[in-house]
């Protein structure tokens, strides 16, 4: 069991405050600090702005549309932990209570914009159209993985038409690949009109050096003058497996350590959809037109174990864990939307239910897919399969075929 929690820098319990905006100036102490919210954990909108669309800034089609993803992956989330349990799959993360943090980033987003995922992102592939039955492919390392041809542990989804870089299960490596990606968009396109791309990773790979080489990069490479269109996207579950953020770092927000690289750093509750949203979008356009590039720390909590091969109840507060769930992203979304007369607790069921037959149908249909053919392990790396490998292919083959 870790040391009782003294500090509420990351156990923010003041869910019912918001400061202003982001300003998106460099230097914006409040806006790197505090942590910019729209909702309450139990939807009520904090401050209506009259003149914000709706009073928040953020249309019903846009809430809604977010509310179907975050539902869909809620879903599937649950059933792929039940499928390894049953030994049906080897390994799965989950999202988990992370899904506002996920899917709002992504619907903020362009899809000509670029993707460098970290393990709990696989959501923005979905909602930006990755088919559900190559997403269970890439699970299973069947014949249809078009991601990773079966090479890959499960979640490491990748798609070229979408822009959504295959993860890397290397911690951090997301982040110098964001800054590269970003560079090349900015020698291809002029401002204000450039392919934004987004890097992320999760709290513990902050402590990474990737991370701060990226920042470096991130805040001197001004090509024709301006800013990256990049933004860093940490989710700050608080957990890197067992290591809880106090461990990590005794910084007062991760957002903050943007300013000493001379960025923007921006903290918004990642639990809160539409503050979410509100903020990427701001970022992302603000970065697209020459802006300098954000740091933006999503706060949030990783209420699920790791991934399949983790029990947190070994060495944290799971009474903790408790008061996170309760701030469900999901939920605080839907009763924004029934305060609004825009959903209905029958249509929040009926959702739901949708989810649960499209994934029954496309898992049957995934199951019947056979694996990845043997022969692609020695594809890929020589235009020629040298005589040796050659060789090993063909004794592979012969065993496989001996059973
Ligand atoms: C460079 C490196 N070191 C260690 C690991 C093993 N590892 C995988 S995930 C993880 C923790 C990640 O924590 P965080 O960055 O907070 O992301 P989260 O899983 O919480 O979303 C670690 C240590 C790794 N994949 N890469
Ligand atoms: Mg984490």
């Amino acid at each position: 069991m870790t040391e009782p929690r003294t500090s509420p820098r990351y156990d923010d319990l003041a869910q019912d405050r918001s400061p202003p905006f982001p300003s998106l100036q460099v230097g914006d102490r409040t806006a790197m600090i505090e942590c910019f919210r729209v909702l309450r954990p139990d939807g009520a909108v904090i401050a209506t702005d009259p003149a914000l669309e709706n009073g928040t800034g953020v249309s019903h089609a846009d809430a809604k549309a977010m509310l179907r993803s975050m539902v869909r992956q809620r879903v599937i989330d649950d059933r792929m932990l039940g499928l390894q349990r049953q030994g049906r799959i080897g390994f799965y993360g989950a999202a988990t209570g992370q899904e506002a943090g996920t899917i709002a980033a992504g619907h903020a987003l362009q899809l000509r914009d670029w993707v460098h995922p970290a393990l709990r992102e696989g959501g923005i592939a979905l909602h930006r159209g990755y088919p559900l039955r190559t997403y269970l492919a890439q699970i299973f390392g069947s014949a249809e993985d078009t991601s990773t041809k079966g090479r890959q542990m499960p979640c490491h989804y990748g798609s070229k038409e979408l822009n959504f870089v295959t993860l890397s299960s290397v911690m951090a490596t997301q982040m110098p690949q964001a800054v590269g990606t970003a560079y090349a968009m900015a020698l291809r396109h002029a401002a204000p009109d450039r392919p934004v791309c987004l890097g992320a990773i999760g709290d513990g790979a902050t402590s990474e050096g990737d991370f701060h080489v990226a920042l470096t990069f991130a805040g001197v490479m001004r090509p024709r003058g301006l800013g990256l269109p990049l933004v860093l996207y940490v989710q700050n579950n608080q957990w890197a497996i067992s290591t809880p953020i106090e461990k990590q770092s005794a910084a007062p927000s991760l957002a903050l350590k943007a300013e000493s690289y001379g960025l923007v750093g921006v903290r918004v509750d990642g639990n809160d959809a539409l503050a979410v949203l509100r903020v990427m979008r701001a970022v992302a356009e603000h970065v697209r037109s020459g802006g300098i590039p954000v740091l933006v720390e999503a706060v949030t909590y990783r209420v699920g174990a790791h991934t399949t091969s983790d029990d947190p109840s070994r060495y944290r507060d799971e009474g903790l864990t408790k008061q996170w769930a309760a701030r469900d992203p999901i939920d605080r979304l839907a009763q924004y939307l029934m305060a609004q007369a825009q959903l209905t607790q029958a249509e929040l069921d009926a959702l739901r239910a949708e989810c649960e037959a499209e994934l029954k149908q496309a898992l049957a249909e995934a199951e019947q897919v056979p694996p990845v053919a043997l022969r692609t392990l020695f594809e890929d790396v020589f235009a020629e399969l040298p005589p040796h490998l050659q060789d090993q292919l063909a004794q592979a083959e012969r065993a496989a075929r001996a059973g």
